[in-house]
């Protein structure tokens, strides 16, 4: 008998599991999106904004935040019984930037979390994602005391390909957040069936 494959028992379902990033600038919620949804306690490594840290990180625009976020957060999400998610915030400060590579490696996609008020600490993320064909969503991260702006203003001042979605959301909010995951698998899934397609013609 081959392992798992009993002819009396239904073999186990094993689920899916799809590795996501969560990127984007610093303080923009990526530690607090992954801790919005993780079924397990998210792994988190943050030290203290040390003084030596101060000319490195540029905190200016995120009064109240004393800790960052310096390896990655890691969390995981049942979205259903077959299907789960890992996700791996990534480090949004230039100096953690290699190891991008390493941790986009087999990755589904990536929610790149933007807030209107720092819109540009989400170019390079978006630029890495492109350059590299991962696909991507972004999700606009609505803090309390920003400014609204509609999904098509932001679309345009990011510049982003038709193809790309962009989502208003609340980092705080699993229900929100799960509709962000929920939405980047949607399209990640249809960008591999369009890949898959252009190759076999
Ligand atoms: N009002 C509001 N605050 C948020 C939201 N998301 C994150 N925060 C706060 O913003 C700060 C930075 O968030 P954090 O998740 O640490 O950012 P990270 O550096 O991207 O991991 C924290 O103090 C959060 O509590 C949000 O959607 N609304
Ligand atoms: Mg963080």
């Amino acid at each position: 008998m081959i392992f798992g494959r009993s002819e009396r028992g239904k073999p186990p379902v094993e689920p899916v599991t799809l590795k996501i990033l969560v990127a984007g600038g610093f303080g923009v919620g990526k530690t607090t999106l992954v801790g919005a949804v993780s079924e397990i306690r998210p792994l988190r490594t943050e030290e203290l904004l040390t003084e030596a840290g101060r000319p490195v990180d540029d905190i200016s625009g995120v009064e109240g935040k004393h800790t960052t976020t310096v390896a990655m957060d890691f969390g995981r999400i049942t979205l259903r019984e077959n299907l789960v998610l890992y996700l791996f915030g990534t480090p949004g400060q230039e100096r953690f930037w290699f190891m991008w590579d390493e941790l986009s490696e087999g990755a589904l996609g990536a929610v790149v979390l933007a807030d209107t008020r720092r819109l540009e600490d989400c170019f390079a993320a978006v630029d890495y994602f492109e350059r590299r064909s991962i696909p991507f969503l972004v999700g606009v991260n609505c803090f309390d005391d920003a400014a609204r702006y509609p999904a098509e203003a932001v679309r345009q001042a990011l510049d982003l390909d038709d193809g790309v979605p962009l989502l208003l959301c609340d980092a705080r909010d699993r229900e929100s957040v799960k509709e962000v995951l929920i939405g980047l698998v949607r399209h990640a899934m249809a960008h591999t069936a369009e890949r898959r397609r252009a190759a076999t013609g």
